[in-house]
């Protein structure tokens, strides 16, 4: 199988939701999902991280369960970090970051058919990700976020401005920070879409909070 389409990889990036059980404060993480895919979440990354996550067992057990809800949605379904819960689920792909196994490496391992994403915070770093063979880049933090305590410094949306400028033509999801009130400048700044992980999650009305980010972005 070859690699994915970088058309289709762009759509898919339009609306991705992120989380794990800890960012789940109101329904369950399935309800949670559930819900999200309802307002038109349109790729979903699994990362059971931070105090109190899931572990061994318990978090291949989540893992699965978001994986079939995924699956009964079309919705391709991303393992954050590691690469050995992905292979076991046989999910649709990984994202890494620039602490975590290089992407070349996951390449080798997973073959051209699974996604690869790989944040990135500058040029280089990006360049870099785009040799070792990323399908998708996440960029970050946009804003302010509470959902990563080792965060990098803010960039704000000229970061995908300065990576376009750059010839850097690769699928980019801006992440950090980002509301529906927020979205629309990091569209326009150069990303195919944005990732969100308490905006929606955290949300009293998950399916209306996750519509409300398409309604942004809408065109
Ligand atoms: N971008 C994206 C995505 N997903 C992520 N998880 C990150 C960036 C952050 O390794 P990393 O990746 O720096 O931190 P952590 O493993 O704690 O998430 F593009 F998918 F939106
Ligand atoms: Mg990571």
């Amino acid at each position: 199988m070859s690699r994915i389409d970088p058309a289709a990889m762009r759509s898919l990036l339009r609306l991705y939701f992120i989380m794990g059980s800890v960012n789940c404060p109101r329904l369950s993480p399935a309800d949670t999902l559930r819900e999200a895919i309802a307002g038109g979440v349109t790729l979903f990354q699994y990362r059971e991280k931070g105090a109190g996550a899931l572990q061994g067992a318990a978090a291949l057990e989540l893992g699965r369960q978001l994986q079939a809800i995924c699956r009964e949605n079309s919705v391709p379904f991303i393992v954050n970090d590691d690469i050995g819960l992905a292979e076991l689920l046989d999910a649709d792909g990984v994202h890494v970051g620039q602490d975590d196994a290089p992407a070349r490496e996951l390449r080798r391992r997973l073959g051209a058919h699974k996604i690869i994403g790989v944040s990135a915070h500058t040029v280089d770093e990006a360049r870099q990700a785009v040799a070792d063979g990323a399908d998708y880049l996440g960029i970050g933090p946009i804003y302010p976020t509470a959902s990563k305590d080792d965060a990098r410094a803010v960039q704000g949306p000229p970061i995908l401005e300065e990576l376009r400028r750059c010839g850097l033509d690769i699928p980019l999801v801006g992440i950090g920070g980002i509301t529906a009130g927020s979205a629309r400048p990091v569209i326009e700044a150069g990303a195919d879409g944005v990732s969100v992980i308490s905006a929606i999650a955290a949300a009293e009305d998950i399916r209306q909070a996750s519509a409300g980010f398409r309604h942004a972005m809408r065109q």
